[in-house]
């Protein structure tokens, strides 16, 4: 790892809190919130204070039918952020991006690890890219791309078809270079999944152990969230995202990705104690 922290157990007592701060319009819960670099620095600072070890910034929505953005602008959107928060605080930064122009000015401006959705599929670069900066890489899974996923959400069993996703990725990884103590794993919740897929997820969430990697996970106020409970307003789901953090904390997850870190803090620490 470049930044010289060693990476967290496979699987801690509690999970790490990853704080999102989206410098984008358009984010599917908080879009233009922290449009502005000074509030997504303020946002990221705050998350930081309230207990999130890691800010994940991102200058490009995913949600399902988000249009592609420029990648000039989103090196705008983000290099800014990332330069002030890697001076102000001591968090991981991780930086969510598809793209390998993206990620070599955010590693630039200060991240340490590349949070790719594509999981190396989207930009090929993105892999050699890694490989020779030895930073962290969070391979996310997905089918498709954000304007097309929901589309590929077919399968017999869920949970074996993303774990052997993964596994095809991480080999891909390998093959390129980048080192097995660089990557992280995410099932990617809501991404190229339908309700049922993402729920069957989290609730075998263990099984993506065997991979034997460490496990990321992002619930935060997902659709998914809202088919369960009947909350149609994204925003007004951290109710259901701390009900769920139970299920990443069973299942073994090492961060998850929360956009109310102080809640999350907060849940999780009565699910550890009941666990
Ligand atoms: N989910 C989102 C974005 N990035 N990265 C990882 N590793 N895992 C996730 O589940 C994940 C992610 C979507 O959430 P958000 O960033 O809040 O929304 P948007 O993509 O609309 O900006």
């Amino acid at each position: 790892m470049n930044d010289g922290r060693a990476r967290a157990p496979l699987a801690p007592a509690l999970p790490e809190l990853m704080g999102v701060v989206n410098a984008t319009p358009d984010s599917f819960s908080d879009g233009g919130r922290a449009f502005a670099p000074a509030a997504a620095v303020e946002l990221g600072l705050r998350l930081h204070a309230e207990g999130a070890t890691w800010i994940d910034v991102g200058g490009e929505s995913t949600r399902p039918g988000a249009q592609p953005v420029d990648e000039r602008e989103e090196i705008r959107r983000v290099v800014p952020v990332l330069e002030s928060l890697r001076e102000r605080c001591s968090a991981r930064l991780s930086i969510d991006t598809r793209k390998s122009a993206v990620a070599r000015a955010a590693l630039d401006a200060g991240a340490h690890v590349v949070n790719d959705v594509s999981a190396g599929a989207f930009d090929p670069g993105l892999l050699e890219l890694v490989a020779a900066r030895g930073c962290g890489w969070i391979a996310m899974h997905m089918r498709g791309t954000p304007a097309t996923m929901q589309q590929q959400a077919d399968y017999a069993d869920v949970v074996a078809e993303v774990r052997a996703e993964l596994r095809a990725g991480v080999a891909r990884a390998l093959e390129r270079g980048v080192r097995r103590e660089q990557i992280w794993i995410d099932p990617g919740l809501g991404f190229a999944k339908r309700a049922e897929h993402s729920v069957e997820l989290l609730r075998r969430l263990s099984e993506l152990r065997e991979l034997g990697l460490p496990i990321v996970v992002g619930l935060s106020r997902k659709s998914f969230l809202g088919a369960l409970s009947g909350e149609p307003e994204a925003s007004r789901r951290d109710l259901e995202t701390a009900a769920a953090l139970f299920a990443c904390l069973r299942g073994g997850a090492a961060v998850v990705r929360v956009h109310d870190v102080a809640g999350a803090r907060r849940a999780l620490a009565v699910a550890a104690a009941l666990l």
